[in-house]
């Protein structure tokens, strides 16, 4: 999670998502307004301070999530929503990880509450964060942890919702419930959260960085996937992130006494093994990070064929030179 160092242009141009989807949704659902430099040069007003707008296809909805091949951001016009006046944060320690990620389908179904954030990491993610900071590791026998962030306009319907999830957390398998006192403790347990990424990193010269996602009610099949998946090949495949919006970030890295020969020889097979997997599932290879470069080659293994040709064919009717950020998203 890029807090400090993203930009609104830029979570535009990604259509980017985060910890709190699952109840407020990705960016998108906030931009009602675009000014767009075309490919062409002209300058294009897409929406505006506008809560509905029928008014031809939906532009915004192409342009957000586009790379920056479709066009140039100069003005962007979002919507707010006042800020939830009352919030707590629950950290909740499982031994068993399948456990962990089994109640996070069950905490909205079984208590009927969208919680604003419901991360999922398991030990080796969360202790490579808390490694990375010098911060206390987890205790041993905290296989997964659930960070549940809830909030409300009302600190009375907050607390109703934290103890009906503690409950379900505690018959699910928790045996560990930490809910933080104040803001300086939340603000803790999630800057442990949003280094993962960043830990890792720093942990291996080559490693995988994925951003899967499948329904949100598959999320404990993929979990378990990744864990068969690490066995079957080799390298570790730690696991967190934004659960309950099904969508879950795994590093791949390698044994220390791999070569960069080796890495290469088994990680394609690998992602061809995961992405498979994904597709059965009904998932995509990513919810928020984007194609790019990176994972462009592996689009038809998520996508048909006509899908491919509908984003190729909007690309050649708005960019027919292919100025703007060429080789990106398709072959
Ligand atoms: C995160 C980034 C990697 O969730 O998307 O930490
Ligand atoms: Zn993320």
């Amino acid at each position: 999670m890029s807090l400090d160092e993203c930009h609104i242009g830029g979570n535009v141009a990604t259509n980017a998502g985060g910890g709190k989807a699952i109840k407020y949704g990705v960016t998108v659902r906030y931009v009602a307004g675009l000014e767009v430099i075309t490919p062409g040069g002209e300058v294009m007003e897409v929406g505006g301070k506008l809560l509905k707008d029928a008014t031809g296809y939906n532009l915004i909805g192409l342009l957000a999530g586009s790379e920056g091949t479709l066009g140039v951001f100069t003005r962007i016009v979002l919507r707010l929503l006042p800020v939830p006046r009352a919030r707590t944060d629950l950290f909740c320690l499982f031994p068993a990880a399948a456990d962990a990620i089994a109640a996070v389908p069950r905490l909205m179904t079984e208590t009927g509450i969208v919680p604003a954030s419901c991360e999922f990491m398991d030990r080796e993610a969360y202790a490579a964060a808390c490694r990375y900071l010098q911060e206390p590791e987890p205790p041993e026998d905290a296989d997964a942890m659930l960070l549940v962030t809830l909030d409300g306009a009302e600190e009375a319907e907050v607390r109703r919702q934290a103890r009906a999830v503690a409950r379900l957390c505690e018959a699910a398998g928790a045996t560990d419930l930490r809910e933080a006192e104040d803001e300086a403790a939340a603000e803790a347990y999630w800057t442990i959260r949003r280094n993962i990424g960043k830990a890792f990193n720093a942990a291996a010269a080559f490693q995988g960085d994925e951003d899967l996602v499948v329904p949100p009610a598959s999320i404990p099949r993929l979990v378990d996937r990744l864990r068969a998946l690490a066995e079957q090949y080799g390298p570790a495949m730690p696991a967190y992130g934004h659960a309950a919006d099904g969508n879950i970030h795994v590093h791949i890295l390698p044994p220390a006494d791999w070569t960069l020969q080796r890495w290469d020889a088994v990680l394609p097979r690998l992602l061809d093994d995961l992405y498979a997997d994904l597709a059965r599932l009904g998932g995509r290879i990513s919810a928020e990070h984007g194609i790019g470069l990176k994972r462009k080659a592996h689009m038809p293994a998520v996508v048909s064929p006509v899908y491919l040709r509908s984003l190729r064919a909007l690309k050649r009717a708005l960019d027919p030179r292919g100025l703007l950020n060429p080789g990106k998203i398709f072959e």
